[in-house]
């Protein structure tokens, strides 16, 4: 059976922009229910790490830059079939890619900064909710 929660995060640009209150909005109009939040500047460090596994690709040091340049809001959902409902409802990495409604579509700006993560396994969604929170926070 599939987890039933995932991790994301509002990236630097969609937190600056004030859009973390329309984005949470639309994901709770989906069902997506809020389970933990908070909100930090991740270290170069902390944003190293969180990106490790695109460590060596062209991006990653922009990547890095970028994810501990200002404030994120890390949080957690739950919802039936969480990881793959969450991929469906942010859309393609870019923006320009990403289907009409997502949150991407609506809310990013571009392939880097492209407003929202969210975990692309349900092993990931775990390791990464852990990277954040503690156990105990984690539903
Ligand atoms: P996604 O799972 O859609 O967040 O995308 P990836 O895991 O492939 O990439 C992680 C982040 O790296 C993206 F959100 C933005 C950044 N990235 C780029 O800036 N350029 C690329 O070509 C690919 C990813």
């Amino acid at each position: 059976m599939s987890l039933n929660y995932t991790f994301s995060i509002i990236k630097p640009d969609a937190f600056n922009a004030g859009k973390a209150g329309k984005i949470i909005a639309h994901l709770e109009a989906q069902g997506f229910v809020l389970k933990a939040a908070r909100v930090m500047q991740l270290s170069r460090r902390q944003a190293e790490e969180f990106y490790a596994v695109h460590k060596g690709r062209p991006f990653y040091d922009e990547l890095v830059a970028f994810m501990s340049s200002a404030p994120c809001m890390p949080f957690i959902v739950q919802k039936a079939g969480a990881v793959t409902a969450l991929r469906d409802a942010i859309g393609a990495t870019d923006p320009a890619d990403a289907a009409p409604g997502t949150v991407r579509k609506l809310y990013a700006e571009s392939k880097g900064k492209n407003a929202i993560h969210a975990s692309d396994s349900d092993e990931n969604a775990v390791r990464e909710s852990r990277f954040f929170f503690a156990e105990a926070e984690v539903l």
